[in-house]
């Protein structure tokens, strides 16, 4: 197939260029603490957003045309999706994808069909990773568009929908293993409430780890060695979702036995959504070695929904890469789980939205990396502890070596507790600042 941008391939030409379509600090092999960036940053391209939505609103339909030259709801276009995917990920340097099943091919009224066009789209697609060398980071089963699983997938109230669930799954992680993915997703779309007065929440917790320990023992015995993720987010579409956040997911995944084979998959915009900042989830996530892989996005405070806008904020990129440093780096990667906005809408933004999205994470990386070897946060941390390690009732607490007796009488001999020592918070962001403007 020719090509269908009029876009050559993207190549860095640093922080002084004006050329929209150039990275001014994502400089793929520039080395970074002993790793090429493009090592630290395992950047995917989500194909929902980038080659399905067309910028359909509740108030409008689409704007961007994703048709690339085919019939919608074919196998041509389907087909025609996949060339395009792949050029646009080679011109970008991008070297990995997410998917949903109902992503890469239309949908059928009956599931054999809809499998066996799945079956077909994957012999394509894996044409296609050979001759360019990209690769899956993750694949998903869509459990939340279709009208049946309008009560949930996993959490449906009908057994009948719950199989189907179970069947998509298995189509899923049969193609997720067909094509080397790194993970396997489940974002709880719809597993949640709209209302106590019909819901038996422990019922449906029950019922989703079930869903979740059959698909580990089918995808470990087809051979899948990645890690499963539960992807949180609070709401959106329904009012209350069951994985809330990073700590409530975690707690469900111990609760049932999961917590070996699941990590998680965070996403800023559904981090911020639950109160939160995405730091802290992905610090909550990796103080419980499930800090897997990240959706890259960012929200709109000003709203309360999720906008997955391509991520523009150096802070909140700063701080993230500062949490995947001190974690080690991703089991996972980057994905870009983030559209144009609606009035974006020509081919050209595609492309202008993920070179902000990754020149974004590109000085995020740079400037933590700055901030571990400036030393003064992590100094400033240690000392703020020291008293646990520097006095003998500090030692006895963290080798659980003491009693509420013990520590009763030592606080009685005081009299009064001196107080702690200052925050600092200002002290500290205005370090930030000068590290990241400096
Ligand atoms: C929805 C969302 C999903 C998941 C995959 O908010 O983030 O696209 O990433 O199902
Ligand atoms: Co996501």
């Amino acid at each position: 197939m020719s090509e269908i941008f009029n876009v050559g391939k993207i190549k860095y030409e640093g922080p002084k260029s004006k050329n929209p379509l150039a990275f001014k600090y994502y400089d793929a092999d520039r080395v970074i603490m002993g790793k090429k960036m493009k090592e630290h940053l395992p950047f995917a391209m989500a194909w929902w957003h980038n080659l399905c939505a067309e910028g359909t609103d509740m108030f409008g339909r689409g704007v961007a045309d994703k048709s690339f030259g085919a019939e919608r709801g074919t196998m041509e276009h389907a087909k025609a999706k996949v060339d395009v995917g792949f050029e646009f990920m080679q011109k970008l340097g991008i070297e990995y994808f997410c998917f949903h099943d109902v992503d890469i091919v239309p949908e059928a009224d009956d599931i054999k069909e809809t499998n066996r066009r799945l079956d077909e789209i994957t012999d394509y697609i894996l044409e296609k990773m050979n001759e360019t060398g990209i690769k899956c980071l993750w694949g998903t089963a869509n459990m939340f568009s279709n009208p049946r699983f309008c009560n949930g997938a996993g959490s449906s109230n009908s057994a009948e929908v719950f199989a189907f669930a179970a069947a998509q799954v298995k189509k899923a992680l049969d193609l997720t293993v067909k094509l080397g993915g790194r993970g396997y997703v489940f974002w709880g779309g719809r597993e949640g409430y709209e209302t106590l007065l019909n819901t038996d929440v422990k019922f449906e917790q029950d019922n989703i780890a079930r869903l979740m320990k059959m698909a580990v023992e089918y995808g470990r015995a087809i051979g899948f060695t990645g890690d499963f993720y539960i992807e949180p987010k609070p709401k959106e579409p329904m009012k209350h979702q069951y994985d809330f956040d990073a700590a409530t997911a975690i707690g469900f995944l111990k609760a049932h036995g999961l917590d070996k084979d699941f990590k998680m998959n965070i996403e800023a915009n559904h981090a911020t959504l639950a109160g939160h900042t995405f730091e802290h989830d992905l610090r909550i996530s990796a103080i419980n070695g499930m800090l897997g892989s990240i959706d890259a996005n960012q929200g709109d405070y000003l709203l309360g929904w999720d906008t997955d806008e391509f991520p523009f904020d150096v802070y909140t990129a700063t701080m993230c890469m500062l949490e995947v440093l001190n974690a080690g780096g991703l089991t996972g990667g980057f994905n870009f789980d983030a559209k144009n906005r609606r009035s974006s809408y020509t081919y050209e933004d595609m492309f202008i939205g993920f070179i902000l999205g990754m020149d974004t994470f590109a000085l995020g990386l740079i400037k933590a990396a700055e901030l571990i070897e400036d030393g003064r946060l992590d100094e400033f941390k240690k000392e703020r502890y020291s008293s646990y390690y520097n006095t003998e009732i500090g030692q006895k607490i963290l080798s659980d070596s003491t009693s509420l007796e013990e520590l009763a009488a030592y606080a009685e001999k005081l009299g009064n507790a001196k107080l702690p020592g200052s925050g600092r918070q200002e002290m500290l962001e205005s370090i930030i600042n000068s590290v990241l403007f400096g």
